[in-house]
């Protein structure tokens, strides 16, 4: 009686996680002006309309037949809209928008489909036990997961997608932007982590959800450093271009330097230049810096290239991934995180004194704004309001295995090109800010609500 009771509430919980992420699917589609549906935003994304499909498409391609045996009704469609596109070094897509469906296609296509995996877990929250290890030895909790995070993590790079959409073509939503802040005078300076261990990843069949690339468990030495109490600010990184950073050939990698100038980067793609002063661009409207110096207390969003240039002309690095974690979850000389559901606060739940993160605001907030937030060392901000480029390049962990019903999730992004990401941003569900959680893009993307902070060995 009492495991059925626990089965349902288990359920009750997912259906309302599902229904909450298609929620915030939908609003963000619904933040594009209709005659706007086919824009490409993005150079090396696909067009919007592809995204409508996909989120419908990949839940359905991942549960109709695994864990549903249901039989697709439009195979070609699923096809279309399984996966997205990375190119790395070139290659644009080239289509045009009346290669895709028509726009009441795909809507028709996006609710047969959730009408269909509706009535299968409607049907499946009466029978208990979501966490048997049933679907080759994957739980329906897993699978659910699975759709709801990939769901979650969309809503996240369709707000950097839309970000770029020019503002004329977006149904502005409400953000009272928080400008007036506590201090926008901050004073940097750097807190020091003894040697000691970091831990990282899950432990299998631990019975915790986790992607692929967060397995397995293992702990790692970390010797002692010295690491940004915060994120790098936008008015840090108007000295680096003030300097000359960008014309500096020495602060940048081979490749780095090739990408730069061949595509003419010469400042943050959230800045522009304005009769001779800066804005900011934010998601639905600009922002001049002189205007509003909160803005300068922001953390910079920047490429990891442009990240690693400025680290080398302040004489300093990126973290590691085993530096950044050490920060945020390692409590004293040597020892370990007590739990791995600890956040670098400690025990309490995501909450708005704690960060810029689960869709609380579209815009960044001045980094010395969460003081609650800090980690035992004291370094502050490390989970929302940007994701952190760390310096190490995503590969497995040992004892990696990809997820059989998604091989590529994970396994596609090991080609030594892209770089982890620790932390998380405005646009980040807060389930993601787990602490075994790890992103990745390439050196080259601008368009990442991603920053850095600085490290000295
Ligand atoms: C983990 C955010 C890098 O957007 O490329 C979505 C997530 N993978 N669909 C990405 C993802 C497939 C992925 N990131
Ligand atoms: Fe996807």
């Amino acid at each position: 009686m009492l495991a059925t009771h626990a089965g349902h509430a288990v359920g009750d919980r997912t259906l309302e996680r599902i229904s909450d992420a298609r929620r915030r699917s939908d609003d963000l589609f619904g933040l594009v002006r209709a005659d706007s549906i086919y824009e490409r935003p993005i150079a090396e994304r696909h067009r919007i309309i592809f995204y409508l499909g996909h989120l419908e498409a990949f839940d359905w391609n991942l549960l109709h037949e695994n864990v549903f045996g249901l039989k697709s009704f439009e195979p070609e469609l699923d096809r279309l809209f399984a996966f997205g596109i990375d190119p790395v070094g070139g290659g644009l897509p080239t289509d045009q928008p009346k290669e895709w469906p028509a726009l009441e296609v795909v809507l028709d296509y996006a609710r047969r489909i959730r009408a269909a995996l509706d009535a299968k877990l409607s049907d499946a929250k009466l029978s208990d036990g979501s966490g048997d290890p049933t679907r080759g030895g994957f739980s329906l909790h897993t699978f659910l997961n699975v759709a709801i995070e990939h769901r979650l993590m969309h809503v996240e790079t369709l707000a950097y997608m839309l970000h770029q959409l020019p503002l004329n073509r977006k149904i502005r939503q409400s953000d009272p932007p928080t400008l007036v802040t506590p201090s926008i005078n901050v004073s940097h300076d750097m807190v020091s982590i003894p040697a000691g261990v970091a831990t990282l990843g899950l432990v299998r069949n631990g019975g915790r959800f986790g992607w692929d690339n967060e397995f397995e468990a293992h702990t790692s030495r970390v010797s002692g450093f010295e690491m940004d109490r915060y994120m790098v600010t936008n008015r840090q990184y108007t000295d680096f271009m003030d300097a000359g950073g960008y014309e500096t050939r020495p602060l940048w990698s081979d490749d780095d330097w090739e990408w730069k100038t061949s595509r003419g980067v010469s400042h943050p793609a959230f800045w522009k230049k304005a009769g001779g002063s800066w804005l900011y661009r934010g998601m639905f409207e600009e922002i001049a810096f002189e205007e509003n110096p909160a803005v300068l207390a922001w953390p910079v969003y920047v490429s990891h290239a442009e990240a690693a240039a400025y680290a080398r002309w302040a004489g300093k690095d990126l973290p590691t991934e085993e530096e950044w974690q050490r920060a945020a979850y390692g409590r004293a000389e040597g020892s370990e995180r007590p739990c791995l559901s600890e956040y670098p606060w400690g025990a309490g739940e995501p909450g708005t004194n704690f960060g810029n993160f689960d869709f609380e605001h579209w815009h960044p907030m001045p980094v010395n704004a969460f003081p609650a937030g800090r980690s035992a060392f004291g370094v502050e901000g490390m989970l929302g309001n940007g994701w952190e480029w760390t310096s190490t390049v995503f590969a497995p962990f040992a004892g990696f295995e990809p997820f059989p019903f998604y091989r590529g999730y994970s396994a596609d992004f090991f080609d030594g090109k892209h770089f982890v990401m620790k932390g998380g941003s405005s646009r980040t569900a807060a389930c993601m800010l787990r602490s075994t959680f790890r992103n990745w893009f390439q050196a080259h993307y601008q368009y990442v609500y991603a920053g850095f902070r600085c490290v000295q060995r």
